[in-house]
This record gives C-alpha cells, sequence and structure tokens, in this order.
C-alpha cells in the first residue's frame, strides 16, 4: 500500500471540478484517506514548491497556487503514487493525452488543474506539510474484494 498527497488545485476548485476529478480517483478503485480545504499562503507555497522556489517561473506559480482555496487529500492504493501520477499525465495540459486528467480538462502547463506527489520520499514531505497523522484514516473499504485479488 502506497500513500500519496493530491491536491486540488485553485483552478480546479473555482471551475467546480472537485467533485469529478475526486471521482475518477474513486472509480480506480484508490482510497481517500483524509481530506480538507484550505488556503495556501505564501510560507507553505515556498514549502511545497521548494524544489522550483529559485526558478523563473516560481513567482507567477506562487500567485497562483495562492489565489483561491485548494482541496488538499491523501490518496491510499497498491502503487498509488505511480497511478495518481499516470492519471494525471504530463505537467502541460496542451501536451497531456486524452483520456489524462490533465489532457481531458486543462489547456495550460501552469494552471493543470492537480498536484500529486512524484515518489515516495516527496509523498511523505508532502502528506506531512499538509495532514497531522490523526488526520489520516486508515480502513479498508468493504468493496475491496471487488477491485484487486488479495494479494496482488
Ligand atoms: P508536476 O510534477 O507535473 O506537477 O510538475 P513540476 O513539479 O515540474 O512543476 C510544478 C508546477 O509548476 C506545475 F504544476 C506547473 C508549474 N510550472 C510552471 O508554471 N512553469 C514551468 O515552466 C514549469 C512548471
Amino acid at each position: 500500500m502506497e500513500r500519496t498527497l493530491v491536491l486540488l488545485k485553485p483552478d480546479c476548485v473555482e471551475r467546480r471540478l472537485i467533485g469529478r476529478i475526486i471521482s475518477r480517483l474513486e472509480d480506480k478503485g484508490l482510497s481517500i484517506v483524509a481530506m480538507k480545504m484550505l488556503w495556501i499562503d505564501s510560507e507553505l507555497a515556498k514549502k511545497h514548491y521548494a524544489e522550483h522556489v529559485q526558478k523563473p517561473f516560481y513567482s507567477g506559480l506562487e500567485k497562483f497556487i495562492t489565489a483561491a482555496p485548494v482541496v488538499a487529500m491523501v490518496v491510499e492504493g497498491v502503487e498509488a503514487i505511480r497511478i495518481v501520477r499516470d492519471m494525471l499525465g504530463p505537467t502541460n495540459g496542451r501536451v497531456a493525452p486524452p483520456g489524462t486528467i490533465r489532457g481531458d480538462f486543462s489547456s495550460s502547463r501552469q494552471m493543470n488543474l492537480v498536484h500529486a506527489s512524484d515518489g515516495p520520499e516527496a509523498a511523505a514531505r508532502e502528506i506531512a506539510l499538509y495532514f497531522r497523522h490523526d488526520e489520516i484514516f486508515s480502513y479498508t473499504p468493504t468493496l475491496a474484494p471487488w477491485f484487486r485479488v488479495e494479494g496482488e
């Protein structure tokens, strides 16, 4: 089992796409084990995008990510980190293929609707940025045996 941090970014919230994006994750068989709405401030933006703070596009990126509320989630499942990244598609919505979330809903490199951790270390770091331990819930969905064979 893996956990990954998923952020529905300001464009997703403003465009009323929260429900449709969450549905795609649930349809896939992934579990939401934590969720909250929050407004990212400059300090959290710099922590979240630590690897990009020095880059020329960072000021625009911070302006965007702090422009409206976001929905943060911890999403759990077997190979969840890679699966969610694959479901999002490439960073640039104009490049992302049809069938991916960005390919279907985004036509922008910056306004690409959803963030998801890109590896196990990033997932651990990013989950800790948004959630305390007691805000994350472990449960076995009743339908789990109908999504995959046990041990698969
Ligand atoms: P991703 O891992 O697909 O979310 O993308 P990156 O970590 O490479 O970039 C983080 C965010 O910076 C992206 F969501 C979009 C934004 N970005 C820009 O706005 N301009 C760029 O030139 C590159 C990335």
